[in-house]
């Protein structure tokens, strides 16, 4: 096969060329080619069967024991100028970047078969989505990305209808650590990634493509790519919020897009409904609304943790149609990781498992399935024109200080909750776990260029006859003195949600604080829950000392970012702390006297 598309046909002639492939496979798409690769996988290796009765369909990938994570310390930005890229991004210049993957491409594909995947992020058929290619040297990624994108004919007929595609060349390379780059190139609409078949790194339309090149494209066209969820929430009227939700990798933005109500919600007839669990691409319409699309095809979720208990949706979602990656197996060869029931014989590495070697399954494994397979799977998340969304919320994994949920002055305190946001780091990318980092609308290891560039198109949005969601911040993590998690979470984040809804209509008067708006007393529906009130009291307290230590770090972090931050930013911050300090409870002294 070849393509009509005289930029597409040169540029797979010229990494032929480089990489030396002794063949090219142009991917179509279709059932009877994943089929070819599934056996072909099976037979080096690649995928191992799972069982076929309790998971039909299933299989298992291992990746190599040094390449389970994103390596943010390995990826570049690299645009002409060193600032564009930010002091957010890892920068080399463009030159010298192609020249050192370049030489890591010379002869890689030697015997192996070079395949070209062409993909559509976003619905085929929707003015929001944008179109790639993908040459790759891995069967995996091929499979992998027929699930997380519109992979294959149809995406070439748009592609070479539009004359336009980001290219992204990917070889899994010896998987050395030591010669492992990935390297984005906004200025050309390219990515290069050499030497991890893992993930982020390796599916080159999630987090490169639909991320970081987006992020770049979206602020040049007037749009947005965000690290976010988006879930429609319907009340039993039949009326449907949609809400956007930044979290960081592994903090459960998948549990919350399938979210399951409590009980009690159930039967009063509230339901749930899932567009997207990890990437959402946003733009205005012409009703002044932000409309939203989830330019990925399906999930790539984590593994651990994901049960009955927190997640039976995702749980039915990966029972049949699913690659797994680096999660344990148990005796009759079922999938297994930490949260579920069983026990399991073999680890993550092939290993009789054994507790002295760690966990069975690792803690950043994954599942790969097609998001029409979730049972809360959206009727709307196809939808060409997107769906308009009612509320945005950042989040993050927070030990301390911050309430367990506050909503923002208007848009410009907003993009300061954003971008002030912060979380313990997971598993998901390489490096400690647990430290706290300020992670921007969870964009810190994918905005594609300049924070202080990037809040300044935040910023931008609010302009006459825009009709912004409103913009909220949760804290799930909120732990006790013991170290224990003080809000349940998972379905009972539904009465936050509610809580905002409320906002949204107009029907929760809510608390004025300097923060935000805090819910007011007895606004937070509890129901049946049994949180005793001093917790509620903790949940929703704003400890003004520690909140007054809290600004002045944003203040420091914002001026971190140097002159591109947005003064309008700086002034927000300065109007948050001068408000805590109005509020500033008398000294005790003052009292007495
Ligand atoms: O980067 S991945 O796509 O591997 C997963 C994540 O970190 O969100
Ligand atoms: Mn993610």
């Amino acid at each position: 096969m070849s393509s009509k598309l005289e930029a597409l046909q040169r540029w797979v002639d010229e990494v032929a060329k480089l990489t030396r492939p002794a063949q090219i496979h142009w991917c179509d798409g279709s059932d009877a080619e994943y089929q070819q690769l599934v056996q072909h996988m099976l037979k080096t290796g690649d995928l191992i069967e799972l069982n076929q009765q309790t998971h039909p369909g299933c299989y298992l990938h291992r990746s190599s024991p040094s390449d389970v994570a994103r390596v943010e310390h390995l990826t570049f930005v690299c645009t002409k100028d060193e600032e564009d890229a930010g002091p957010n991004n890892h920068w080399m210049a463009p030159t010298e970047a192609h020249a050192k993957m370049d030489a890591l491409f010379e002869g890689c594909m030697e015997g192996r078969t070079m395949y070209v995947i062409p993909y559509c992020m976003g619905p085929i058929d929707s003015p929001l989505a944008r179109c790639g290619v993908e040459i790759t040297d891995s069967p995996y990624v091929v499979a992998n990305m027929r699930t997380m994108t519109r992979m294959g004919a149809a995406a070439l007929a748009r592609i070479e209808r539009e004359g336009s595609f980001v290219k992204g060349l990917h070889s899994t390379g010896e998987l050395d650590p030591e010669r492992r780059f990935i390297m984005h190139f906004p200025e050309e609409l390219t990515i290069k990634s050499y030497g991890s078949g893992y993930g982020g790194n390796a599916l080159l339309g999630k987090k490169c493509h639909a991320l970081r090149i987006a992020s770049y494209q979206a602020k040049s066209e007037g749009w947005l790519a965000e690290h976010m969820l988006i879930v429609g929430i319907e009340n039993p009227k039949g009326e449907t919020h949609y809400v956007a939700a930044a979290f960081p990798s592994a903090c459960g933005k998948t549990n919350l897009a399938m979210l399951i109500p409590p009980e009690g919600y159930r039967q009063d007839g509230w339901k749930v409904w899932t567009v997207g669990d990890d990437i959402c691409w946003m733009r205005p319409g012409a009703d002044g609304r932000l409309y939203a699309i989830n330019p990925e095809a399906g999930y790539f979720g984590v593994a651990p943790g994901t049960s009955d208990n927190t997640n039976p949706n995702a749980l039915s979602t990966i029972a049949r149609d699913t690659i797994y990656t680096n999660v344990a197996i148990t005796a009759d060869n079922q999938p297994w990781w930490e949260g579920l029931p069983g026990k399991p014989v073999t680890d993550w590495q092939g290993r009789p498992y054994d507790p002295a070697n760690g966990p069975a399954a690792h803690p950043n494994s994954r599942f790969t399935v097609s998001a029409k397979q979730c049972p809360t799977w959206s009727p709307h998340a196809e939808d060409a024109q997107g769906v308009p969304l009612s509320a945005i919320v950042f989040g993050g994994r927070r030990p301390s200080l911050i309430p367990l949920v506050f909503e923002a002055k208007d848009w410009a305190h907003g993009v300061l909750i954003g971008a002030a946001m912060g979380s313990e780091t997971t598993a998901a990318a390489t490096g400690a776990v647990g430290v706290l980092r300020r992670d921007s609308m969870a964009m810190k290891p994918f905005a594609g260029y300049h924070y202080g560039d990037y809040f300044r198109h935040w910023l931008s949005f609010d302009k006459p006859g825009a009709k912004l969601p409103k913009i909220f911040h949760v804290n799930w993590f909120r732990k006790g003195e013991d170290g224990s998690f003080l809000w349940p979470g998972y379905g009972d984040n539904l009465r936050v949600l509610e809580w905002m809804i409320d906002r949204v209509e107009g029907r929760a008067p809510g608390k004025q604080t300097p923060i935000g708006t805090l819910p007011a007393h007895g606004e937070l529906k509890l129901g049946d829950l049994s949180l005793d009130s001093a917790t509620v009291d903790t949940l929703l307290d704003v400890d003004h000392a520690g909140w007054t230590a809290e600004l002045a770090a944003i203040g420091e972090y914002l001026h971190s970012f140097g002159a591109r931050m947005p003064q309008q930013l700086h002034a927000e911050q300065q109007r948050v702390a001068k408000a805590l300090d109005e509020a500033a409870p008398a000294p005790r002294s003052a009292v007495a006297s």
